[in-house]
């Protein structure tokens, strides 16, 4: 595999030479930049019709591809989630036959009547973004119905307390007693707010016009909750009767991460209007710096912190910050900040990169650390999205083209290891071996994918004033009308 890298480079570049013979300097480098681009996003939708038609072959209908097995698996009780999260990756890419039949499996097939007990907020970043994302795309009712259809049957988790309940059943529209926990993580409460505030606006319906509202008070609950030791970052766990906060774990990854992502996201989503929004988010800027570290030669790691102690490792899931901070960079009070916190996401990004680069066989593994001085990280690799997120954003921002070259790398080594048969499958280290584990989870192809793409593509095709990505990069148009 990566001899066939090296003999297309050079056969791309004799043939630009050859046809750049009558053209100036720099004419011709720009020719031979553009069709270099245009060869690896092709490259990108190659690996995207090789995951879709997989599942199309063997999971059809079911949520995710087991590509070892070759079968499909329900791991949200049966909702086709890899089709509801691969619509708009799919209409972006131009792939119109294969967008016509998952509009047709959605139109025809997809009923959440028989859907059981899934997560509220998994369910809401993936299908709820979803459908919302190709309706705003395509203007197809069809995805509108079944978004309404989908908020009206989530909305129980909002009824009767201060804070969602986390679990409930789409058939029963019930939060089963038995499910319930006194707890929530601050992910899961403060990351619905742009896909049921898009809802509200779209949707002619009274109640799931009050939804929007509701879902951002309960981020304005957890900001009144907030104390001043917190130094606008709590910790992840919150009390569901009254949004306090507990446990003893304070970090920007898995279970608080995209809280923090959706402070500027919403923000720019309502036209940059609400200060609330945006002091909550600059507040939790300020407070990044206690967890940041250098780590030599790669750049900075973001930490955590458990019983007051911070732990020096870094999860690769917080590789969402650098686009974080790039996009609600309008929130910087003044040039000198605005200056740090782009000078921040670079470093970060630098680290997300080195996830690959210091990774085994040039895959990320969830954590990265430091040993004898050095930068180590977990073997394995989920196919996760985050560091080709973080590229994305800094391309878009600087035009730097070292970032399409780190993201062509990090593309050819998940097409050399990751890439079987049948689909991509996640992979783990197991007893001293690489082992494929069976999964392609959909946001392989609704976030890493679809990033891969982007990357690579002009910025028309996906302009980042007018949208906005939710955390399972489903673009959701700005608010247009006062
Ligand atoms: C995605 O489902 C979303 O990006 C979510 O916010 C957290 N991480 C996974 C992918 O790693």
């Amino acid at each position: 595999m990566k001899t066939r890298g090296v003999v297309f480079g050079l056969a791309w570049l004799l043939l630009g030479l050859l046809s750049c013979a009558n053209e100036t300097v720099e004419v011709c480098e720009a020719e031979l930049e553009d069709g270099l681009t245009s060869s690896r996003r092709g490259a990108v939708v190659n690996a995207t019709i090789h995951a879709w038609d997989s599942y199309k072959r063997y999971a059809w209908g079911l949520d995710e591809l087991k590509p070892v097995s070759r079968s499909g698996v329900n791991t949200f009780s049966g909702m086709g989630i890899t089709i509801l999260d691969s619509l708009d990756t799919l209409y972006m890419m131009g792939l119109e036959s294969r967008f016509e039949e998952a509009r047709e499996w959605v139109a025809t097939e997809l009923s959440f009547e028989s859907v059981g007990i899934v997560s509220v907020f998994e369910t809401t970043i993936r299908a709820l973004g979803g459908l919302l994302s190709a309706y705003e795309q395509t203007g197809d009712e069809i995805f509108l119905e079944k978004a309404e259809d989908l908020g009206n049957r989530l909305s129980v988790a909002f009824e009767d307390s201060a804070i969602p309940k986390p679990r409930c059943s789409l058939s029963s529209r019930t939060c089963p007693k038995y499910l319930e926990t006194d707890e929530s993580l601050l992910a899961e409460v403060g990351t619905l707010q742009m896909e049921f505030h898009k809802l509200s606006r779209l949707s002619k319906d009274k109640h799931l016009r009050t939804l929007g509202r509701k879902t951002l008070d309960y981020v304005r609950r957890l900001g009144s909750s907030m104390q001043p030791e917190h130094n606008g970052v709590p910790p992840s766990v919150v009390r569901i009767d009254d949004a306090s906060f507990t446990g003893d774990r304070r970090t920007f990854g898995a279970p608080s991460d995209s809280f923090f992502e959706y402070l500027p996201k919403m923000w720019v989503l309502m036209r940059k209007r609400d200060d609330f929004l945006r002091d909550m988010f600059r507040a939790s800027v300020r407070g990044l710096a206690d967890f940041l570290i250098a780590a030599p030669d790669v750049g900075v790691m973001v930490r955590d912190q458990i019983h007051g102690v911070f732990l020096d490792r870094m999860e690769q899931f917080t590789c969402y910050i650098p686009g974080m901070l790039i996009l609600g960079i309008d929130a910087a009070e003044s040039e000198t900040e605005r200056r740090e916190w782009e000078i921040l996401a670079a470093n970060i990004t630098k680290t997300c990169a080195a996830f690959f680069t210091h990774g085994s066989r040039g895959l990320a593994g969830e954590l990265l650390y430091t040993r004898d001085g050095k930068v180590q990280v977990t073997p394995g690799y989920e196919l996760r999205p985050e560091s080709v997120e973080a590229l994305f954003y800094m391309w878009r921002h600087t035009k730097d083209p070292i970032y399409r070259d780190m993201a062509w790398q990090i593309f050819q080594s998940i097409d050399t290891h990751c890439r079987l048969d049948v689909g991509y499958s996640a992979v783990a280290f197991v007893k001293d071996k690489y082992e494929p584990r069976d999964v392609m989870h959909s946001f392989f192809i609704a976030e890493t994918l679809k990033y891969l793409f982007l990357i690579f593509s002009d910025d028309h095709v996906l302009e980042l004033d007018s949208s906005v990505l939710n955390t399972e990069a489903h673009p959701l148009k700005v608010d247009v009308d006062p």
